[in-house]
């Protein structure tokens, strides 16, 4: 009888055990893609990088502009603040393209902080003003450094550069500018610059390899359920970076289906401030790294890593 019991408890375990399985399904930590190199883009800002397919949209601290998709700039807005504001803002983060217009995290940014934090939203064809709405302060967010839209839910994700309690999550709020909720995300990435939807998933850049000590920075993947919290997955590591610096936005070619990456290189930055350039360098270089991506299967063996000859310096932008 008590050989019984004791059997029919560890079968319930057992049976207790699996369900908690099936609640929360195990994340994949395999890396979704592998990523072969394919191209690198010189461009003006230093914070982000969007695309529809049809022009390539690259964010500045407070300038927007716009490529075509062989790189050459046919638009800029260097007042993107002028007009529509309620509440002064002074930085724009990463940004995204969804359904005509251009969507930007702005903020106040002073003293490491972001203050009065607001969804902007631009018109891709004009690159002007259209709307804004404001963040949820109750959510704990201090500093929004990247946003992205989900086309299948209808959300705005925002990401937080600022670490501690603000850095923990990934904030979500519907496209009319409704506070949705936060994923707190296991572990927390250092120094997250940008966020990007893609098929199911959140990949974000994260600026957490030290330049003055060659380390490389790194791409990380979220697969997004109702879950309050999500583990965050090692997708790339920058390894084949032209020289080591300050990782930025980050989007998807809907037309190839290509990753763009920002990077930013020549400048020596502490803390999100400018500290001067390295040797060689005049001024910072701004790129987008453009990756043909691939399914990983797992076990398989990464490609050749492509070799790129340096390119040349560009003027000196304002940093963080
Ligand atoms: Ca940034
Ligand atoms: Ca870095």
């Amino acid at each position: 009888m008590k050989k019984f019991v004791a059997l029919a408890a560890a079968a319930g375990m057992t049976f207790g055990v699996a369900r908690q399985a099936q609640a929360r399904p195990e994340a994949n930590a395999a890396p979704k893609y592998k990523y072969e190199l394919i191209d690198v883009m010189k461009v003006d800002g230093r914070q982000g990088v969007a695309c529809d397919g049809k022009y390539i949209y690259i964010s500045c601290s407070k300038v927007l502009y716009k490529y075509d998709m062989k790189g050459k700039l046919v638009l800029k807005n260097d007042k993107p603040f002028e007009t529509g504001f309620t509440k002064a803002v002074n930085h724009i983060g990463d940004i995204d393209v969804y359904n005509g217009e251009i969507y930007a995290g702005v903020e106040n940014f002073m003293d490491g902080v972001g203050k009065d934090i607001q969804v902007a939203v631009y018109d891709a064809e004009t690159l002007k003003f259209k709307r804004t709405f404001p963040f949820n302060a109750e959510s704990g967010q201090l500093e929004t450094s990247g946003i992205t839209v989900d086309p299948v839910k209808k959300s705005v994700w925002m990401c937080s550069w600022v670490g501690e309690e603000s850095g923990r999550y990934l904030y979500e709020y519907d496209t009319d500018g409704n506070y949705r909720r936060k994923v707190h995300l296991f572990a927390v990435p250092q120094w997250v610059q940008g966020v990007f939807y893609w098929k199911g998933s959140l990949y974000m850049t994260a600026d957490d390899g030290t330049a003055d000590e060659n380390e490389p920075d790194h791409l990380y993947r979220i697969d997004i359920t109702s879950a309050t919290s999500a583990q965050v997955i090692l997708e790339k590591t920058f390894d084949e970076a032209i020289k080591q610096g300050e990782i930025e936005g980050l989007c998807v070619d809907p037309s190839t289906g290509d990753f763009l990456i920002h990077q930013n290189r020549g400048a020596r930055i502490v803390l999100g401030m400018g500290k001067g350039m390295y040797p060689g360098y005049k001024s910072e270089v701004h790129e987008i790294y453009r990756y043909r991506i691939t399914p990983n299967h797992r076990g398989g063996m990464p490609g050749p890593r492509p070799m790129l000859p340096p390119a040349p310096p560009a003027p000196a932008k304002d940093k963080k």
